[in-house]
């Protein structure tokens, strides 16, 4: 296996045994096949496209087989196993339908079982030889993946949009030439930016037309005494589904990790059985699992593989994107049925309530509606110099000991600046007693990774509100932490949208060659982020 893709990869280079994430290496290689064979899809609806006729089917599996290969959303072989199958016979099916002159190996490769562990090992990202044409590769197919992660949860809610379905497989097409050269990529590398955009633009419409827009909400991180059911990941809709069937049945439903925004959304706060947020950010599930007595439903990354002894192994079910072997999967919705989640409720009942690990109550629901509507207040804040800056931290957060500099960093930030949140990152500081000027909040948190669009938006306001013509004139720091690929396509979707000197940690991406770092550096100013004394003289400049 080689896998680089996300900010824990091993020595800082590529996990090349076994992921630091729990993958085993068949798993990545099945990975690396089922992304080769997507490849191949890609290039045929790409045909039919143009003559006017692409496959709907075609446009699900590929996001949804992007998604399946993010990081911590699918650990299990069987399932992806079947997928890659499912993906020759759809490409078989296509082949069909569509002729394609010099057509790549992608298209032309259709093997037995038996032959994906050989063939996996030829088509994963050492497949190319030149490192920076890996790098920008590799750069445009984790954008995409976070891509199709936003496609899906908007697709859940009914959105779609041909335009991004268009894009995705032109990009996928583009990754299977080998004559593409550094410049094109390039230029594939922001237009994915700009597509990423119009993704989270779609999913932002997705999750307010179906659920309001996110308010200012107090959110209870102690427990109630009945049983519950915990819910992480991002997908709204699976949610909404679990909400509806546990009503009445005196289970209650807690959130954990980027689930915890839908406690903002109007249309989903209003269930009183939804009980309150249990736990903290992704990687500390280990040890929270176990207390929580109840079942687990994930509904996207970021999974852990339990221990073989973690007391909760069966108490873990898993939906959409995600896959564990050994996990009970919830089957897709058909034909307009939501999801049948009796079986996770039935478990519910027959477990003890959570034993609660804190208590109190946490703030958030800061998305552009909410901050627009407060935007009066902020304007003048700033002008008065009781807002000195901004700083946007949003992102991802993990178990890297390094990590412990944003928590370090938010607590020493000085009494008149104000951080701007999204994605897990938050779990670093969102507990911290660290205020409020005038009435709000010291940390305004907009969202999931997915709403850093929310982030992007309230940028744009005050660029308007302030009178100015260049976004990098706000009094705004841009200090984000990465893991995994959606913030590669929230990076990806800032730089579009021309925002220059983001500081990104807690370390650099390994898939950065060095001469595409230095291509980051000059043309967008990105940098990494070093001790937290020097970062915060630097910054307050
Ligand atoms: Fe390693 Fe990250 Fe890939 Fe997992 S996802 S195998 S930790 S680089
Ligand atoms: Fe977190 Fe996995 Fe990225 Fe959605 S849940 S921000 S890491």
């Amino acid at each position: 296996m080689f896998c680089y893709q996300c900010q824990e990869t091993a020595m800082g280079t590529g996990c090349i045994l076994k992921g630091v994430c729990g993958k085993i290496s068949e798993v990545s290689n099945l990975q690396d096949l089922l992304l080769f064979v997507v490849r191949g899809i890609a290039v045929y609806n790409e045909r039919l496209r143009e003559a006017g006729t692409p496959c709907e089917e075609a446009d699900k599996f590929i996001y949804d087989s992007l998604f399946v290969t993010i990081t911590n959303a699918n650990f299990s072989r069987e399932n992806i196993t079947e997928k890659i199958k499912a993906g020759l016979q759809l490409k078989r099916e296509l082949g069909k339908r569509v002729a394609v002159d010099n057509a790549p190996d992608e298209c032309l490769w259709d093997g037995t079982e038996e032959e994906f562990a050989e063939k996996a090992e030829t088509v994963g990202v050492l497949r190319t030889a030149d490192e920076d044409i890996r790098s920008l590769k590799e750069l445009v197919h984790y954008g995409l993946k976070g891509m199709a992660a936003y496609a899906e949860h908007a697709g859940n809610l009914g959105y779609k949009s041909a335009e991004i379905f268009a894009f995705m497989q032109h990009a996928l097409v583009q990754l299977t030439r080998t004559d593409i050269g550094v410049e094109e990529l390039i230029g594939l590398t922001l237009e994915t930016g700009r597509h990423g955009v119009t993704a989270m633009a779609m999913l932002d419409a997705a999750n307010t037309g179906a659920y309001g827009n996110p308010e200012i909400s107090e959110v209870n991180i102690g427990v109630r005494n009945n049983p519950g059911i915990l819910i992480s990941g991002h997908d709204l809709k699976d949610l909404e589904e679990l909400l509806q069937q546990t009503e009445g049945t005196g289970v209650d439903v807690y959130t954990h990790s980027e689930m915890l925004p839908a406690h903002y959304y109007p249309q989903l706060k209003k269930y009183k059985h939804l009980a309150g947020n249990y736990g903290n950010a992704w990687w500390k599930q280990k040890e929270e699992f176990e207390s929580f007595n109840g079942p687990i439903l994930f509904t996207s990354n970021c999974i852990v593989p339990p221990r073989s002894n973690a007391s909760y192994k069966d108490r873990i079910y898993v939906t959409g994107a995600c896959g564990l072997d050994g996990a009970f999967y919830i089957p897709e919705r058909k034909d307009g049925q939501p999801k049948d989640f009796s079986a996770i409720i039935a478990h519910a009942k027959r477990c003890l309530p959570p034993v609660g690990i804190e208590s109190g109550t946490i703030t958030g629901g800061f998305a552009h509606a909410q901050v627009t509507a407060l935007a009066d207040k902020v304007v003048e804040a700033v002008k008065s110099g009781a807002i000195r800056k901004f700083f946007v931290m949003a992102g991802c957060d993990g178990r890297m000991k390094s990590r412990d500099y944003y928590t370090e960093f938010a607590r020493r930030l000085p009494a008149d600046t104000v951080i701007l949140t999204a994605g897990c990152a938050k779990y670093r500081y969102n507990k911290l007693e660290l205020g409020d000027i005038n009435g709000i909040p010291r940390v305004l948190d907009a969202g999931q990774c997915n709403d850093s669009y929310s982030l992007a938006v309230i940028a744009l306001k005050l660029k308007e509100a302030f009178g100015l013509d260049d976004i990098n004139r706000l009094p705004i720091v841009y200090n984000i932490a990465w893991y995994e690929q959606k913030a590669v396509i929230v990076l990806l979707a800032l730089l579009s949208l021309g925002v220059k000197q983001i500081h990104l940690g807690p370390t650099l991406p390994a898939f950065l060659s060095p001469n595409v770092t230095k291509v980051l550096v000059e043309q967008f100013g990105i940098g990494g982020i070093s001790s937290v004394d020097e970062d915060l003289v630097k910054f307050l400049a």
